[in-house]
């Protein structure tokens, strides 16, 4: 696997594989060679400690100069300040330590949307998956300004769409999907004041293995386009991706990709906070990233959950950076 000094290649036409239907395509954005990387060292999302070392193991694995072979432009707007676990108050049971993560996410989310007005593309380095709130609200709020939407592919082997009322946990960051959807704490519901961010129609979900019952009902109810790991192994990930990038793409000014390690399987990335068995393997989520470069239309990326604590000799965070790289268009020939 060596990598290419050639810059990607241009973009030349849409996506093909959209629907040949009578409404107007939504002027498309074109991906910049800017790349900004922002780090949120997060993790009052979830009960495992470690993962806000994640934004540091990633770029420990090379980040930006692997980009920078790839032909990018790569600015590194370090990282979001995230106060500790010892000196935050939990705050609300149900929903913990929502004030500080709507805090963050509301930083995080006016460096993203500054990145993406300059027309760059930014890739935010988690930290738990809770951040995905900023992230996507400052790609949406500049789209949202034009009139247009984004789509949203959420690679993770659990919904992230818990309610305060059905999370068994409390945990933030098996809500984040669903507050991006519209529901939950009002806090973070609200950031960048317009909320839902992303309409379930332009969502869709790949990798997913294990939902809690409450969450199930919202997911089903939510209209959001689910690829379990059932559907991943029945049609496999050329299939998957393509209704995938359809789905995302059409009507959109393009999409932002949010990939949760834990949706990969342990086998390939042991260094994630929740791991389930029976996740994507190597290739197939190579294959996914692959695919989305393709497409020319991700506006933004977001790589999440790595616990280097967990990991084995960073392995998991390169291949982290092995994923972003195959996203912005490295090629094996
Ligand atoms: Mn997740």
């Amino acid at each position: 696997m060596k990598t290419t000094k050639k810059p990607p290649a241009k973009r030349t036409t849409r996506h093909a594989a959209a629907k040949p239907s009578a409404k107007p395509a939504a002027k498309k954005h074109e991906p910049g060679r800017e790349i900004d990387l922002f780090g949120v060292p997060m993790d009052l999302g979830g009960s495992r400690r470690g993962t806000d070392m994640g934004p540091s193991a990633i770029r420990i694995a090379g980040l930006e100069e692997k980009l920078e072979q790839l032909g990018y432009d790569v600015r590194d707007g370090g990282d979001i300040h995230v106060e500790s676990r010892e000196t935050t108050r939990q705050g609300e049971a149900k929903a913990k330590f929502s004030p500080e993560i709507a805090r963050c996410c509301e930083q995080l989310r006016k460096k993203v949307q500054a990145s993406v007005a300059k027309g760059h593309r930014p890739i935010v380095l988690g930290g738990d998956h809770s951040i995905a709130i900023g992230t996507v609200a400052g790609v949406a709020g500049h789209f949202r300004a034009k009139g247009a939407s984004i789509g949203l592919i959420w690679v993770d082997a659990h919904g992230d769409m818990n309610s305060p009322d059905t999370s068994p946990t409390g945990n933030v960051h098996g809500m984040p999907l669903g507050v991006l959807l519209g529901y939950g704490p009002p806090e973070l519901v609200k950031l960048g004041g317009f909320a839902p961010k992303v309409k379930p129609e332009h969502t869709v979900l790949i990798g997913i293995r294990d939902l809690d019952v409450g969450e199930k009902e919202l997911i089903k109810k939510s209209g959001a386009l689910v690829f379990t790991m059932k559907e991943v192994d029945q049609f496999g990930m050329s299939e998957v991706a393509r209704r995938a990038l359809e789905r995302v793409t059409y009507g959109t000014a393009g999409f932002h990709l949010s990939v949760d390690l834990d949706g990969v399987d342990p086998m390939v990335a042991p260094g994630v906070a929740t791991a389930v068995n029976g996740g994507l393997n190597f290739r197939e989520t190579h294959l996914l990233m692959e695919l989305v470069a393709d497409s020319k239309q991700m506006l933004s990326m977001e790589v999440v959950e790595l616990n280097p604590v967990l990991d084995t000799r960073n392995r998991t965070a390169e291949f982290a950076v092995g994923l972003m790289l195959s996203a912005f268009g490295r090629r094996i020939l």
